[in-house]
């Protein structure tokens, strides 16, 4: 069990936490809703798909026939990697369906991470599609495969290829025997260490999250949701995101090109009431639509998370794009936190909100773990009804104190009202524009490499993206002839060889003699790096 037997028996005596899983979920909702428009889209071939709250759940449950006849099985974890596109909610609708879980990959995954989910959790299989932005998913799936034992392939060319061949005539399911305390699935972490990690959700857990999220942010059956960041990231899914849609009976609208225009079109096209966005795509949006005075008349709430949005920005939303603006402060390991609808103009742009639940229990501590008196900076630390008490397989304990707070690596402080104010982090990631990098991970994939003696990672301040990755470098043999350009070329290729993810190849590379020490001459790597960040930020 995920989370201790006495608090499971609490949440749900007091009606936090109910026993339906995501299996129940979805046909609670194909029953509720019928014949509304649940999900809008392309599927991978490109063909446009409308499909009802009954066929969504149909092409589910069809799927779902397929899969099993593949030989997925209750309780077996699955990789999904798959684009904007109606295929993935298909896929984890049919995943749920068996009993078995998602391992919900982000389309920017590549062979390094990809290895470590598919061998951390056992994988039974790798659901993704062919080429698509330019990376052959197929192949890289088929490495995978031949890389970690037990782990089958599906490669989609299209929605049709999750029917199957013959459609049984009797397609209802057995309902998978799944207790909702159990793992639904994983979701994956921006990560601090050495290795991403994966972060087990439960039923129960994650769907009070997204109830409640739904009701915060008012959702119902007009509501229609314009999906622009990845689809299988936490905030999609459930800040409130696809799910909470769902569960309000409303539309969602996958758009699986990020740009301003064609999300624009869409927006006018569909009456699209409310989207969710990074820090740089806010940027790109107030940018085009100053251009091209877009119809955004049916938009009302802009939702922005996942990186600190600065107030300057915040301040444009409403006069410039016509919506509300949201700001949401969330975590794949849990705590979400939005600024209310009813909050005032001040606390939407100058703070990222408060908890969705007063069942979430903040701490603002100090270096030595004591509470720091309210309205003084400090490191976040939460435990709650849907905050994870540790990550799977018991990766990283450190990230958890003994009574099972959540370190969250964060700096806030919190007002009287209860709204937080992200000032900062502890932990050793960059959080380059809402894509989060471990220092750590890139800096063991660095050193692997014959001419680097020593590499420390840190970000430097970015207009656009908040946060640019730096890796300063120690060279095994300096080599006067060599220029810091060059190493640059042959680092990058080489993570990129090592299948690291785009968007965690360092965007500069410094080529030092040797590292600053620091005033008592230590040189961890902690240390260096906040002795490098103050030389990059200079
Ligand atoms: P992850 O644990 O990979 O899901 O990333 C969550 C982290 O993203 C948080 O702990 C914050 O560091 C950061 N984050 C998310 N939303 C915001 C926000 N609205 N403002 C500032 N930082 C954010
Ligand atoms: O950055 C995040 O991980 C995030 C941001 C906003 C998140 O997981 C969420 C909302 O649920």
């Amino acid at each position: 069990m995920l989370y201790p037997d006495d608090v499971c028996a609490d949440y749900l005596a007091r009606g936090l936490w109910t026993t339906e899983t995501f299996a129940e979920f979805f046909d609670v909702c194909s029953d509720r809703y019928s014949t509304h428009t649940a999900l809008v889209g392309h599927d991978l071939a490109g063909t446009p798909v409308r499909l009802s709250y009954t066929q969504l759940a149909d092409a589910a449950t069809a799927a779902a026939i397929l899969l099993r006849e593949k030989g997925v099985q209750q309780g077996d974890y699955v990789l999904v990697q798959l684009p904007n596109v109606v295929e993935f909610v298909v896929v984890i609708g049919a995943l749920w369906k068996l009993g078995a879980r998602p391992v919900m990959c982000l389309p920017a995954h590549r062979k390094a991470e990809l290895s470590h989910f598919a061998q951390q959790s056992k994988a039974r299989m790798f659901i993704t599609c062919h080429t698509w932005a330019g990376c052959d998913h197929a192949a890289l799936a088929a490495e995978i495969a031949s890389q970690v034992e037990g782990v089958e392939v599906l490669v989609l060319k299209s929605v049709g290829d999750l029917q199957p061949a013959d459609q049984p005539t009797n397609t209802t399911l057995t309902p998978a025997n799944v207790s909702a305390f159990d793992v639904a699935f994983l979701q994956v972490s921006g990560g601090t260490t050495g290795i991403p990690k994966l972060i087990p959700r439960s039923h129960a857990d994650y769907l009070y999250s997204v109830r409640e999220s739904a009701k915060i942010c008012q959702l119902d059956t007009q509501t229609k949701f314009l999906v622009v960041l990845p689809v299988s990231h936490n905030f999609t899914m459930s800040s409130p995101g696809i799910l909470g849609v769902f569960y309000s009976g409303g539309t969602v609208v996958l758009n699986a090109d990020p740009s301003p225009s064609t999300s624009f079109e869409l927006i006018a096209s569909e009456r699209i009431t409310m989207a969710a966005l990074v820090p740089p795509l806010v940027n790109a949006w107030l940018m085009v639509a100053k251009m091209r005075t877009p119809d955004l008349s049916s938009l009302r709430m802009l939702q922005v998370g996942g990186a600190k949005l600065t107030e300057q920005l915040a301040r444009r939303v409403q006069p410039e794009l016509g919506c509300r603006l949201q700001q949401v402060f969330g975590m794949a390991e849990g705590l979400v936190c939005y600024t209310r609808p009813e909050d005032s103009e001040e606390l939407v742009v100058s703070t990222q909100g408060r908890p969705i639940s007063a069942d979430d229990e903040i701490r603002i501590v100090d270096d030595h773990d004591q509470p720091v008196p309210l309205g003084q900076r400090g490191h976040l630390l939460t435990r709650g009804p849907y905050t994870i008490r540790g990550y799977f397989a018991g990766a990283a304990p450190h990230s958890f104190t003994e009574d099972g707070f959540y370190r969250t690596g964060d700096i806030v402080r919190q007002l009287d009202s209860g709204h937080l104010i992200v000032e900062g982090r502890d932990k050793d990631q960059i959080n380059r524009g809402g894509e989060k990098i471990s220092a750590e991970e890139i800096e063991d994939h660095l050193i692997a490499h014959p001419d680097v003696f020593d590499a420390a990672v840190v970000g430097v301040p970015d207009e656009t993206l908040g946060e640019k990755c730096c890796a300063w470098i120690v060279v095994t043999h300096h080599d006067d002839t060599a220029s810091a350009k060059e190493l640059g070329h042959r680092l990058r290729q080489h993570l990129r060889a090592r299948g690291v993810a785009e968007f965690k190849i360092p965007d500069f590379f410094q080529v030092v003699t040797a590292f600053p020490v620091t005033g008592v001459g230590k040189t961890s790597r902690k240390q260096l790096r906040a002795l490098l960040k103050d030389h990059s930020s200079t």
